[in-house]
């Protein structure tokens, strides 16, 4: 090899290494940085959140009145629920006009100025994309049902189900809502049933034609362009439906939702949208993801393959309860609860991305579930472990308003202290009925109820807890709101809020609780959780210890 040959290829692998490098070197323990995995994210349920005009029901200039509070909790992403155009029939997961604010939350105008707020505040919001079906009452919908001719039809799923010798009419397939019943109802205008996997009024929307597809895109784009960073995704992965739309086995109908979930188009759908929408933005996804298991959230999460940067997984929150429509909490150990994020850690890798939750609008609250609200003390004990696992183990963490106050399950006694259509649909479906004794079913939905975690903030001791001036708020406030509540807590040094504000903090500047290593030091032990999270030379341990030795809902505590 002559000298000048040598340099030459010397300087070509030189250069070839430097641009393998390149990447390399802007990697953090081999994940790629992004704003959305050094996010703490906070929900905001905006019926339940602060209510400004007294009508009882929260809305946007509510929220707007708190944006201080949530910049001094140190949260830099907030969620919002649905604020769309609705007649709540699913307190807003039944869209009526995707691009309209609902009446009772104010006008766009004051979306503008919450959004304005919280850029201002180096924050940023994302919003609830709800697009596996719309309301009834949506224009397309009325469109649909009008006629088989409407060029609407095709954006809802029609089939006419079987006819009897005698005349009677059965549904095509044996598919259970999420909400009790058929998941199929038989729509007189046309005598033909429309598919609704949640209520009547929430038809599903057929993603199999493409001029759905571009309507989504372009409601995606309008909210984008308003300055949103992005979406949370209602139930994503049940838009591409089953080939055929088979009966469900009596093995499947144990567990619907991962029967309907994670159908054989999803990956060309999501890819679509994230060619024509969200590769063009700035933006985050995080995809509920009902029905997914842990092999399938690796795929969907994946950054290869530009589908959801993150998804729910509901590994752990959904711990304890009964497979569809039973109505018994199973017991469960801390080493199960631990052996899900060991197992998150091992299936997962640097191109994937976590979340880490136990709350949202669908669940019962933390404290109440997981850990001990039996007294003050365990209470705030409870709460401020379980915000610790939340906020450093692997994975964006989510938080649920409330949380951060320990706010508690309430006290529920009779079917009429509920608004939630989940829960008076299957009361109609298994008490009326006399399938399940009242006493059973009313135990039972006061401890999972979805309306556990719907009843209003408690900002401070006055009436209704200073979550409305009017005499109504919209579900009760729990009667503990004298002693829990943001005001008490702010001036108390070891309340959960001021507890929260510094986790936060300390997440937020934490590098290790971001892209750190997690290892799980005892997976077996039944009460202690001890685990690390290592950066290079920096490790930080975790450990957190339960009282008791018990296997129940009950079970560790700090
Ligand atoms: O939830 C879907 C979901 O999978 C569940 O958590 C569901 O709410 C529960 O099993 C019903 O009892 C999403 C939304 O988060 C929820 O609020 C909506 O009701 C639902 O989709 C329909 O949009």
């Amino acid at each position: 090899m002559s000298l000048r040959t040598f340099f030459r290829t010397t300087i070509a692998a030189a250069l070839l290494s430097v641009a393998g490098a390149a990447p390399a070197q802007q990697l953090i323990n081999g994940y790629e940085p992004k704003w959305w995995k050094e996010a703490v994210v906070y929900q905001i349920y905006p019926r339940s959140f602060k209510d400004s005009s007294g009508d009882g029901i929260g809305d946007l200039p509510g929220i707007t009145s708190k944006l201080d509070y949530l910049q001094k909790l140190g949260v830099n992403v907030i969620w919002l629920s649905p604020h769309f155009d609705s007649p709540n029939a699913d307190n807003g997961y039944d869209i009526r006009d995707y691009r309209k604010i609902m009446t009772k939350f104010g006008t766009m105008s004051d979306f503008d100025t919450l959004l304005a707020g919280i850029k201002q505040r180096h924050m940023r919001l994302i919003i609830d994309l709800v697009v596996n079906h719309t309301s009834d009452e949506h224009r397309w919908f009325m469109e649909s049902r009008s006629s088989k001719t409407n060029p609407y039809r095709d954006f809802y799923i029609w089939q006419s189900g079987h006819t009897a010798a005698d005349g009677t009419r059965t549904p095509p397939n044996n598919y259970p809502s999420y909400f009790s019943g058929s998941a199929w109802t038989l729509d007189p205008k046309t005598d033909e049933y429309y598919l609704h996997y949640f209520a009547v009024k929430q038809p599903d929307l057929n993603w199999g034609n493409p001029k759905v597809r571009e309507e989504v895109y372009s409601l995606m784009r309008f909210w984008l362009d308003k300055g949103v960073s992005g979406f949370r995704m209602d139930v994503i992965p049940l838009i591409s439906k089953p080939t055929g739309l088979p009966d469900l086995t009596s093995e499947q109908l144990k567990n619907p939702p991962s029967a309907y979930a994670n159908g054989p188009h999803l990956p060309e759908y999501l890819r679509e949208m994230d060619r024509e929408v969200l590769s063009r933005y700035d933006d985050m996804s995080v995809g509920e993801a009902t029905g997914t298991t842990l092999a399938q959230t690796a795929s969907l999460v994946d950054d290869r393959r530009h589908e959801l940067n993150m998804i729910f997984n509901f590994d752990a929150i959904r711990l304890g309860r009964p497979e569809f429509g039973d109505t018994e909490i199973k017991a469960w150990s801390l080493p199960e609860l631990k052996s899900i994020y060991d197992s998150h850690s091992r299936v997962l890798t640097k191109h994937d991305w976590d979340t880490v939750f136990l709350s949202n609008h669908d669940s019962p609250r933390i404290v109440s579930t997981f850990g001990d609200d039996s007294s003050s003390a365990m209470r705030v004990l409870s709460a401020k472990l379980f915000e610790t696992m939340v906020l450093t183990l692997r994975g964006t963490p989510f938080l649920y308003e409330g949380d951060e106050l320990g706010m508690t399950n309430y006290p529920f006694k009779t079917i009429a202290d509920y608004d939630d259509i989940a829960v008076k649909n299957a009361y109609k479906a298994q008490v009326e009925t006399g399938k399940v004794p009242a006493a059973n079913f009313l135990a039972y939905v006061a401890k999972i109820a979805r309306d556990n975690s719907r009843t209003p903030m408690q900002w401070d001791s006055s009436a209704n807890a200073g979550f409305t001036t009017g005499a109504h708020p919209w579900l009760a406030v729990n009667p503990n709101y004298k002693q829990i509540n943001a005001a008490q807590e702010e001036t108390d040094p070891d309340s959960v809020l001021n507890y929260m504000r510094a986790m936060i903090k300390l997440r937020v500047h934490t590098p290790a609780f971001v892209y750190g290593d997690f290892e799980d030091l005892d997976p077996q032990h039944p009460h202690v959780f001890a685990y690390t999270r290592s950066l290079g030379a920096e490790k930080y341990l975790v450990v957190e210890t339960s009282a008791q030795a018990r296997s129940s809902m009950r079970s560790p505590t700090v």
